[in-house]
């Protein structure tokens, strides 16, 4: 069911601590955590607690949450002291979504090149 933990799910995982990551900010509603697989000096992933599988999934099921999430992502930039950054949800496998709790990608310390690839 929408919101509910799902036991496949690595980043559920990570929010009840059965897999470890390094959680930069929290939430009574959402984790901010280093990815495994930095493609900038800052790349930190926004997660809300409850699963939901996609970013559209999330705005459709639980607005305040997303609202939750992309406040987060803000947050993270201030606290990361990035003056330009981009926020990024992939949606879709075509989009390159290989995990399946929706999650904000905030990348910056770089510039960023437009277009994405
Ligand atoms: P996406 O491809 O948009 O679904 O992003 C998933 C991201 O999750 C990807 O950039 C790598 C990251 N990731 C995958 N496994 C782990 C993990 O175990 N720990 C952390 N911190 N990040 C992970």
């Amino acid at each position: 069911m929408a919101g509910e933990p799902q036991e496949d799910c690595l980043f559920c995982k990570i929010v009840e601590g059965s897999i470890p990551a390094t959680i930069v900010r929290e939430t009574e509603t959402t984790v901010a955590f280093r990815d495994i697989n930095p493609q900038a000096p800052t790349h930190v992933l926004v997660i809300p607690k409850a699963h939901h599988k996609d970013a559209a999934a999330l705005a459709a099921d639980a607005p305040g949450l997303a609202a939750d999430v992309l406040r987060e992502t803000q947050a993270v930039a201030d606290d990361e002291q990035l003056e330009s950054y981009r926020t990024v949800f992939n949606t879709g496998s075509g989009a390159g979504q290989t995990v399946w709790h929706a999650h904000a990608h905030v990348l910056g310390g770089r510039g960023l090149d437009w277009p994405p690839g």
